[in-house]
C-alpha cells in the first residue's frame, strides 16, 4: 500500500483531519528528497508543501502531484483555517517554538502523531534496503582499508578522518554520525568519540561507524587488538560475538523487540558481565541511524519482516577496555535472515 494511503488511514483512525510533518527525517521520507526545508500537510485529499521559492523547481521536478504552499504569501495559521481543520496532528518532537506558538490557536485541537509516519517507516520497501546495503557494503569495504592504516602512534582523530575519506571516496553522501573510534581504557566508553589520544600496543580498538547512499544509513561496530591484550579481553571479545551470534540466530518474525533485547542481556549476564552490558541491544536503521523503533526493555513493538536494523551488544569494562560487535540485518517475509554488514567477525591482532 502506498505510503500516503497508509497515513490518510491512521489520521482517519485519530478522527482528525490533517497532519503536519515536520521532522527532517519524515519530510525527506515523503518527499524522496532530502534538504527539503519546509512543512507537509497531509489530508484525505491533497498534500501540501508549505515552503520557500527555493524549493519550487525540486518540487515540480520531482513531486509535481503536491501541491505548493507559498509561505511568503500565507501564514500557516490563515492556510490551515482556509483548510477548516478542526482536529491536527502535529509532531510534537520535532515542531520548534515560534511554529507551536502560531498553532496555540482556537479554530483546532491539537493531537500528538505518535510515532505516525515512523511506524509506517518501518517496514522498508525493497529499493530501500538496497539503499542500506549498498551504505553497509561501504562501511564493510572501509573496514577492511582501516586495518592497513591503524597502528600505534595513530590518533583516533587521524584514524576516523580516514575512514571518513575512504567511505567519500566509496561513493558516500556523509557519514551516519561522528565516527567513534575509542582506544585502551577509552574503548570502555560506549560512545568514546574519536580524540587527539595515541592509539598503543596492547590496546583494543572499537570502530562504530556507518555512511549514508542515497538517503539511506549504515550502522556497523568492529573491534580489533593492536598488539597483544589481555587474556579477559580476549575472552570478552569472544563472548561478545557468541552472544551476537546466538541472539541473531533466535530472531523471528513479529517476535517482541524487547524480547530480542531481553535474549542478548540474558546471555550476557548469565555468563557473569551483566552490570556491563549497561544499553540496548540495537535499533532501527534507514532514513536515519538511530530511527524508531529501538530494541530495549521499553520497547513496545513486534518484529516486521522488511525492518533494516542492528544487533550490537557490548561489554565495557572501566579501566580495561571494551568490547562491542554490531550488524545491519533484516528478515524477509518467509522469515529468513538477511545480514547487510559483512566485514569479518574473527578475532583480529593487528
Ligand atoms: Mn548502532
Amino acid at each position: 500500500m502506498d505510503k500516503f494511503t497508509q497515513i490518510r488511514q491512521e489520521i482517519a483512525a485519530k478522527k482528525a483531519d490533517a497532519l503536519l510533518v515536520s521532522r527532517p527525517a519524515n519530510l525527506s521520507y515523503l518527499l524522496e528528497f532530502t534538504d527539503y526545508e519546509g512543512l507537509i500537510i497531509i489530508t484525505p485529499q491533497q498534500v501540501y508543501l508549505y515552503t520557500d521559492g527555493r524549493f519550487f523547481a525540486e518540487i515540480k521536478a520531482l513531486v509535481p502531484q503536491f501541491v505548493i504552499v507559498d509561505r511568503a504569501q500565507i501564514s500557516l495559521v490563515q492556510f490551515l483555517v482556509q483548510q477548516q481543520i478542526h482536529q491536527l496532528i502535529i509532531e510534537p518532537d520535532f515542531l520548534n517554538v515560534s511554529t507551536f506558538r502560531q498553532l496555540n490557536h482556537q479554530s483546532w485541537q491539537l493531537l500528538d502523531s505518535s510515532n505516525l509516519v515512523e511506524k509506517i517507516r518501518m517496514v522498508k520497501t525493497s529499493a530501500e534496503i538496497a539503499r542500506v546495503q549498498k551504505a553497509a557494503q561501504i562501511a564493510d569495504q572501509v573496514f577492511e582499508e582501516t586495518l592497513n592504516y591503524l597502528k600505534p602512534g595513530v590518533s583516533e582523530l587521524a584514524v576516523a578522518n580516514e575512514m571518513e575519506y575512504l567511505g567519500k571516496k566509496l561513493g558516500a553522501s556523509a557519514t551516519s554520525f561522528a565516527t567513534i573510534v575509542a582506544s585502551g581504557i577509552r574503548s570502555a566508553m560506549p560512545h568514546g568519540s574519536a580524540s587527539d589520544k595515541l592509539i598503543a600496543e596492547h590496546e583494543l580498538v572499537v570502530l562504530d561507524f556507518g555512511f549514508v547512499y542515497h538517503g539511506y544509513d549504515s550502522d556497523i561496530t568492529r573491534t580489533v587488538a593492536v598488539g597483544s591484550v589481555s587474556e579477559e579481553l580476549q575472552e570478552v571479545y569472544q563472548l561478545v560475538l557468541a552472544a551476537q551470534r546466538a541472539t541473531i540466530d533466535q530472531i523471528y518474525l513479529d517476535q517482541p523487540l524487547k524480547a530480542i533485547d531481553a535474549f542478548a542481556h540474558d546471555y550476557i549476564a548469565q555468563r557473569g558481565y551483566g552490570p556491563q552490558y549497561m544499553h540496548g541491544t540495537g535499533h532501527s536503521v534507514g532514513r536515519e541511524c538511530h530511527e524508531y523503533p529501538t530494541l530495549n526493555a521499553a520497547s513496545t513493538e513486534v518484529l516486521p519482516a522488511q525492518m533494516t536494523f542492528t544487533i550490537e551488544p557490548g561489554i565495557y569494562l572501566p579501566h580495561q577496555g571494551g568490547v562491542r560487535i554490531e550488524d545491519d540485518l533484516y528478515l524477509d517475509n518467509t522469515g529468513q535472515v538477511h545480514m547487510l554488514t559483512q566485514a569479518s567477525k574473527d578475532w583480529i591482532e593487528l
